[in-house]
C-alpha cells in the first residue's frame, strides 16, 4: 500500500497553493552517455551555471516548443530549473507544512530543492509531492532553487515498456547513434506536462478522505472515511452541504455515514435535465476546540452497476455515446492546457457526448473535476500496449493502479477502470497477469466494474473470464480487408456474438474508425478520404443498432481528434482517424456523429 493520500490541492482559511507555471531555465543532457548532469551534480549550483540554459513553459512537452529536431526526438534526461520566493509567514509558521507537487512529468523525475534530493517518481502521468518544510527553513533568506530533471526513455522495465537500439554498423551510422522503439500509437511526448505547486497545509492536517455513495428510494448515503497526520487527539467535524451551500447533513469522527434526505442523484449529461449534481463534503479538523485544517470535497452520490446485459448508473440503463481522446495539441504536445480543455468539452456538448476514455493514459486531474460537474461519465485508463508480462512489470502495474485509485477514487463521474489498452492478451501469460490485476483492482474499490480494453477475438483472448465489461476495438475494413466495406456487418455482428455467447456480458465498442485526410473526397469512397470515414462509421453503426437492445452498450469513436504520433509509413504527420482534425475543426464525420449521438441521447436518455 501506498504511503499517504494524494487529495488535489485546494485553498481555505488553512491552506494556500502557490503555481510555479511560467518559464523555467531548461537544459537537455546531449552529452555521449547522457549522464553528465550527474557527473557533474548540475543540481547543486544554478543550472545556468554549469552550462547554456533555453527559456521552457511549464507545463508543456518540451519536443514542440523549439526548431531543433534533436530536442523533438531527444531520449534522455532534461533539466528545468527555477527560483521562487517562499513567503515568509510559510517560513516563521512552524506549524505550516509546505508542499512541493508535480502534477505530472513523463516519464522517470528526479526533484532537488537548494541541491537536496526531494524525491524522485516513476511514470507520466500521476501526481507526486514532497514536503519540503524544514529544507526551507534551513535558508529562510534565499530564494528556493527548484531543479527537476525528468528521463523519457522507456525500457523493458517501463510501463509501458519501450527499447533502446544502438546501431552498431559505423559504415551507416555515426557513433552512438541509437533509436527508441515504442508500441503504442501516439507521440512520446516528454517534459513537465502538469502544473507545479508549492503548497501548504497545518501540520496536523487532512491527508485522505475516501467516500462511497448509494442511496434507497429518496435516501441518500455517503459512507466516508478520513485520515490526518502530522498529530494526535483531534476531532473530525463532516458537514454535507447541497449545491446552494445548505446544511444536509452532518457526522463527527475518522469513519461514518452521512443521509440524505430527498436525495439529489448526480446524472450523466443527457439522460437528466440537472447533469452533475454535487454536494460538498466540508472536513474540518480541530485540536483543543481550534479549528486546524478544512478540506472540501465535491461528492456526486451515484450508483454503477453491471448485469449480464445492461450498464446500470443509478439502476438505470446507460448506453456510453461518445469518444476516446488523448491530451494532445499542437505547440503543446501533452501539456495542460485550459483553452483548450473548456474547447474540448464544448465540443463533446455540440457532439451530444456523454462519455469518454482517458486513453492511454490517466487525464489531468482538473480534467475529472469538470466531468464530475458536467455529467460526463468516464473509463478511467491506466496504460497503454503492454506485451511483456514479467512478474517485475506485474508488481510496478499494481502500485501504478494504487496510485490511478488513491488519485481518482472519489470522481463520480469515474464509473469504470480499465487497466490496460490492447495488451497482449491472447498470450497465455496474460491470464495470470490479468486475473491479478483485476482482483487487486476490484480489492481498492469495491464500487466500480474493472476492465481492460482488448483487440483480441473470443475464443483467443485470456483475460476475459475476469473483466466485468468487455471493451473490444475493432478496425474491420481498415487493417484488415484494406477498403472492403461491405464486410463489415458480417464480421463484425459475428465478433460481438462470440464474446457474448462466451461471457454473457455487456459489450461496448471501445475504439473503431478510419484516417481520413480533412479536405480529401472520392466517391465511391476511398481509404484516407472523409467519405470512407463516413461509410465505415455508418457500416459499424448499423450493426451497433441492431445489439443494442441485447447486450450492446457504448460505442466510442477513435479517435476524438486527430494526434501526434511517431514518424512512419503508416502515419501521415500522425494518426487522422480524428472526426476533428489536431486544430479541433470538424471533419465531416463529426456531423455523422453529432446527428447520432442526439438521435440516441433522445432514444435511451
Ligand atoms: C488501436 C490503439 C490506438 C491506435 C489505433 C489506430 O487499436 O488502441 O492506440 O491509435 O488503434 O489508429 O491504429
Amino acid at each position: 500500500p501506498l504511503d499517504g493520500g494524494m487529495l488535489f490541492p485546494q485553498e481555505s482559511s488553512f491552506r494556500e497553493v502557490k503555481e510555479l507555471n511560467g518559464l523555467w531555465d531548461f537544459r537537455a543532457d546531449g552529452s555521449p552517455n547522457r549522464n553528465e548532469g550527474f557527473e557533474k551534480a548540475w543540481y547543486k549550483r544554478r543550472l545556468t551555471e554549469t552550462g547554456p540554459v533555453i527559456e521552457m513553459p511549464v507545463p508543456a512537452s518540451y519536443n514542440d516548443i523549439t526548431q531543433d529536431p534533436t530536442l523533438r526526438d531527444f531520449i534522455g534526461w532534461v533539466w528545468y530549473e527555477r527560483e521562487v520566493f517562499v513567503p515568509a509567514r510559510w517560513i516563521s509558521d512552524e506549524g505550516t507544512r509546505v508542499v512541493l507537487r508535480v502534477g505530472s512529468a513523463h516519464y522517470y523525475s528526479i526533484v532537488w530543492v537548494n541541491g537536496e534530493k526531494v524525491t524522485e517518481h516513476e511514470g507520466g502521468h500521476l501526481p507526486f509531492e514532497a514536503e519540503i518544510s524544514s529544507l526551507i527553513r534551513k535558508e529562510p533568506t534565499k530564494p528556493c532553487r527548484i531543479t527537476i530533471a525528468v528521463n523519457n526513455t522507456l525500457t523493458l522495465e517501463t510501463l509501458p515498456p519501450g527499447t533502446i537500439q544502438y546501431m552498431n554498423d559505423s559504415s551507416r551510422y555515426p557513433d552512438g547513434f541509437f533509436v527508441q522503439n515504442i508500441d503504442f500509437d501516439f507521440f512520446n511526448y516528454a517534459g513537465i506536462h502538469r502544473s507545479v505547486l508549492l503548497y501548504t497545509t497545518p501540520k496536523v492536517h487532512v491527508d485522505d478522505i475516501s467516500v462511497e455513495t448509494n442511496f434507497m428510494d429518496n435516501t441518500g448515503l455517503v459512507r466516508y472515511k478520513v485520515s490526518v497526520q502530522g498529530g494526535f487527539n483531534n476531532t473530525l467535524n463532516i458537514t454535507l452541504m447541497d449545491k446552494d451551500g445548505h446544511f444536509v447533513a452532518s457526522s463527527t469522527g475518522s469513519s461514518g455515514g452521512l443521509k440524505v434526505v430527498d436525495v439529489k442523484l448526480w446524472w450523466p449529461y443527457l439522460m437528466h435535465e440537472n447533469p452533475g449534481y454535487l454536494y460538498s463534503m466540508k472536513v474540518r479538523q480541530h485540536a483543543h476546540r481550534h479549528v486546524g485544517d478544512e478540506y472540501t470535497l465535491p461528492v456526486g452520490i451515484r450508483t454503477i452497476n453491471v448485469t449480464n446485459t445492461q450498464f446500470l448508473i443509478n439502476n438505470k440503463p446507460f448506453y456510453f455515446h461518445g469518444v476516446n481522446k488523448h491530451e494532445d495539441s499542437d505547440i503543446r504536445g501533452r501539456g495542460f492546457d485550459w483553452p483548450l480543455i473548456v474547447k474540448d468539452f464544448n465540443l463533446m456538448k455540440w457532439l451530444g457526448v456523454n462519455s469518454f476514455r482517458t486513453s492511454h493514459y490517466p487525464y489531468a486531474e482538473e480534467i475529472l473535476q469538470m466531468c464530475d460537474r458536467h455529467g460526463i461519465v468516464v473509463i478511467d485508463e491506466l496504460l497503454p500496449h503492454i506485451s511483456v508480462f514479467r512478474n517485475a512489470s506485474l508488481s510496478h502495474h499494481l502500485v501504478v493502479m494504487d496510485e490511478l485509485v488513491r488519485r481518482d477514487k472519489n470522481h463520480p463521474s469515474v464509473v469504470m477502470w480499465s487497466v490496460a489498452n490492447e495488451p497482449a492478451s491472447e498470450m497465455p501469460p496474460a491470464e495470470f497477469y490479468f486475473k491479478t490485476l483485476i482482483e487487486h483492482t476490484k480489492a481498492l474499490d469495491q464500487t466500480r466494474p474493472v476492465t481492460y480494453v482488448t483487440i483480441a477475438a473470443a475464443d483467443m483472448d485470456k483475460g476475459g473470464p475476469y473483466v466485468d465489461v468487455v471493451c473490444a476495438n475493432s478496425y474491420f475494413a481498415w487493417y484488415f480487408d484494406q477498403g472492403r466495406l461491405d464486410i463489415i456487418p458480417l464480421q463484425l455482428s459475428t465478433h460481438f456474438e462470440n464474446w457474448y455467447r462466451k461471457y454473457q456480458r455487456p459489450i461496448i465498442q471501445s475504439e473503431y474508425g478510419a484516417d481520413a485526410v480533412p479536405g480529401l473526397h472520392m466517391d465511391p469512397p476511398m481509404m484516407f478520404t472523409e467519405e470512407y470515414q463516413n461509410a465505415l462509421l455508418q457500416s459499424y453503426h448499423d450493426v451497433f443498432d441492431q445489439k443494442r437492445n441485447q447486450y450492446f452498450v457504448g460505442e466510442l469513436i477513435w479517435n476524438f481528434a486527430d494526434f501526434m504520433t511517431s514518424q512512419g509509413i503508416y502515419r501521415v504527420v500522425g494518426n487522422k482517424k480524428g472526426i476533428f482534425t489536431r486544430q479541433r475543426q470538424p471533419k465531416a464525420a463529426a456531423f455523422l456523429l453529432r446527428k447520432r449521438y442526439w438521435r440516441l441521447a433522445n432514444e435511451t436518455g
